[in-house]
């Protein structure tokens, strides 16, 4: 692999471990711990795996003498900055317990347990990879890992190669699959123990015991220098407003920190629209009303940022994408097999009830399309392949002109469109990510080493100084609960959204007419690797403001 300076100089950077993990460590087990709900049908679920202690890694004296383990790791799901972190951590945690420990990595997500493909890393690999962002060191994938028959053949190729445990680094559906497989294993006494990872850039795995997803920290920063650049030249030029769309596929975690980072002049709350029942209208109306205002003063431009997922928050729209996820998974080949967009609109039309037909028929045909392409594996629109942002733009545009008739708004408006998504998701890791990833895979590797099974690895206490962080491991039945999925109850994470009564959300609102009206842009700048360390290590707005 050739690599540019800042790789090569990168390379030698080591991660920040907590003190209970640098020297010799032991565990402390407090006490059960109860799922966040539906207590008794999760207990039932899981009997093996309920119920089970917080586990906390502390300084100790007494060196312990741990067996060679055997390690299979999983990338799951979108990439997210760090991963390789992860696996390097566990890669140095395993060794330094027993240096006869070996890693594997099952290639290209959970299908390479099933399918039984994977490579050995070895040092000369991993250090290849330390600090460097991406998952192309085994690649990733969507597979769900939920059916009995998966579960057999991934223990069937573990057995050959005599994997004893593994890690599974995804977000809260695979963590969730984890869980169900360290029960599985452990039901059957097969041996293999199963650790989760909290990953990803969305920012929606999180609660008391696992402060943040990897991730999150370096995709907001990438994503805010960006703003920030769009902004100034926004600035300079003062001709444009430009519509941003962020990755999210369902909280708006990005968007809110990336505001926070950035002061745009418009941030759309998706939790917000939900909660207030505002239509994509109101929405419009809305954006329109700042543009006009801002026209006022002679300032025709401005940024919006308009979080991926808020199409799905919409209620109309609620209701049009259920009955179409539905109406699709349950004619998949019939729809596949219609040949022309009429057809397939027909066919939508003549089924969706005569609400959601009339709403599907008032949006722009481009937006049709994108709402009829294909599903992701849990049955779900794609929503990084809807164009929401133009969407808004274009009825934003369609109501100024009529303003303009009325004599409502005097103003200009000219226009761009971006999506930031994959320009943050494979980013070399932040300080803060390549430490936390680190710590997380060492805490894995911790785990397995004593013994532990339906754990995920927990890094706490994140907005002290690495050397303070708190490692050890929540379990997994901890943070379950039952909620309804393809029209049945299934035990599953809670996915955190963001929350209206937290202190981020309240930032954000007691300046939004502020930053809306005036200009108070702020340009991050790149992320900085080399420095003071306010400026290195810092981590998210998001994150100091729900701890401090
Ligand atoms: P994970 O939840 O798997 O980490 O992925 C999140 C995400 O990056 C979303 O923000 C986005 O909607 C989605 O992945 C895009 O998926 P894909 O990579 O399949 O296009």
């Amino acid at each position: 692999m050739i690599k540019s300076p800042l790789q090569i100089a990168r390379a030698s950077y080591q991660p920040k471990l907590p003190t209970s993990l640098q020297n010799v460590f032991a565990v402390n087990e407090g006490k059960e711990t109860q799922s966040v709900a539906d207590q008794a049908e999760i207990k039932k679920m899981f009997p093996n795996t309920y119920g089970m202690p917080l586990l906390n890694f502390y300084s100790s004296s007494t060196e312990q003498n741990y067996p060679a383990a055997k390690v299979g790791v999983i990338l799951s799901g979108g990439q997210a900055p760090g991963g390789h972190n992860v696996i390097a951590g566990i890669f140095d945690g395993l060794k330094k317990l027993n240096p006869e420990s070996k890693l594997y990595g099952f290639l290209g997500g959970p299908g390479g347990l099933v399918d039984g493909n994977y490579m050995e890393l070895t040092a000369d690999i991993i250090d290849e990879y330390r600090n460097t962002g991406g998952f192309d060191i085994i690649g990733s994938g969507r597979t769900k890992l939920e059916e009995e028959s998966q579960f057999e053949e991934g223990l069937k190729h573990c057995k050959e190669i005599g994997i004893n445990a593994l890690v599974i680094i995804g977000g809260d559906d695979s963590n969730t699959n984890a869980c169900v497989l360290a029960e599985y294993y452990k039901q059957k006494e097969a041996g293999v123990q199963v650790i989760g990872c909290p990953k990803t850039i969305d920012g929606d795995l999180k609660n008391e015991m696992i402060e943040t997803s990897f991730g999150f920290d370096t995709a907001c920063k990438v994503y805010s220098e960006l703003i920030g650049n769009i902004q100034r030249d926004a600035n300079s030029a003062k001709k444009y407003w430009h519509f941003i769309k962020l990755m999210g596929r369902s909280a708006t975690h990005i968007a809110l920190e990336c505001a926070l980072q950035t002061q745009p002049n418009i941030t759309l709350i998706s939790e917000e629209v939900e909660e207030k029942k505002q239509t994509l209208g109101q929405i419009v109306e809305y954006i329109a009303s700042v543009v006009a205002k801002r026209a006022e003063n002679g300032d025709n431009f401005g940024t919006v940022l308009v979080p991926e997922g808020l199409i799905e928050f919409v209620p109309e729209m609620k209701i049009l994408i259920s009955e179409l996820n539905d109406l699709l998974a349950e004619n998949e080949q019939y729809f596949s097999s219609l040949q022309t967009e009429d057809d397939k609109f027909q066919f939508v039309n003549k089924n969706l009830s005569d609400h959601s037909s009339k709403v599907f028929s008032s949006l722009p045909y481009n937006i049709q399309i994108q709402l009829l392409a294909d599903r992701d594996p849990h049955g779900n629109v794609q929503v990084s392949r809807i164009e929401t942002e133009k969407l808004l733009l274009d009825m934003v545009e369609d109501l100024l002109r009529e303003w303009k008739a009325k004599g409502k708004y005097n103003g200009k408006f000219s226009s761009q469109t971006h999506f930031f998504g994959y320009e943050g998701r494979c980013a070399a890791p932040s300080n803060f990510d390549a430490d936390y990833c680190y710590a997380l895979g060492y805490t894995a590797a911790a785990l397995i080493c004593n013994g532990k099974t339906g754990y995920m690895a927990s890094v706490r206490n994140l907005t002290a100084s690495a050397d303070k962080w708190i490692a050890g491991g929540v379990p997994i039945t901890m943070l379950m609960n039952m909620e309804k999925r393809h029209g049945k109850m299934k035990p599953v994470i809670q996915k955190a959204l963001v929350r209206l009564d937290d202190k981020p959300y309240q930032e954000f609102v007691s300046n939004r007419e502020k930053w809306a009206e005036k200009t108070q842009f702020v340009y991050p700048g790149p992320i900085q690797y080399f420095g003071p360390t306010e400026v290195c290590d810092a981590t998210t707005k998001t994150l100091v403001l729900e701890r401090n």
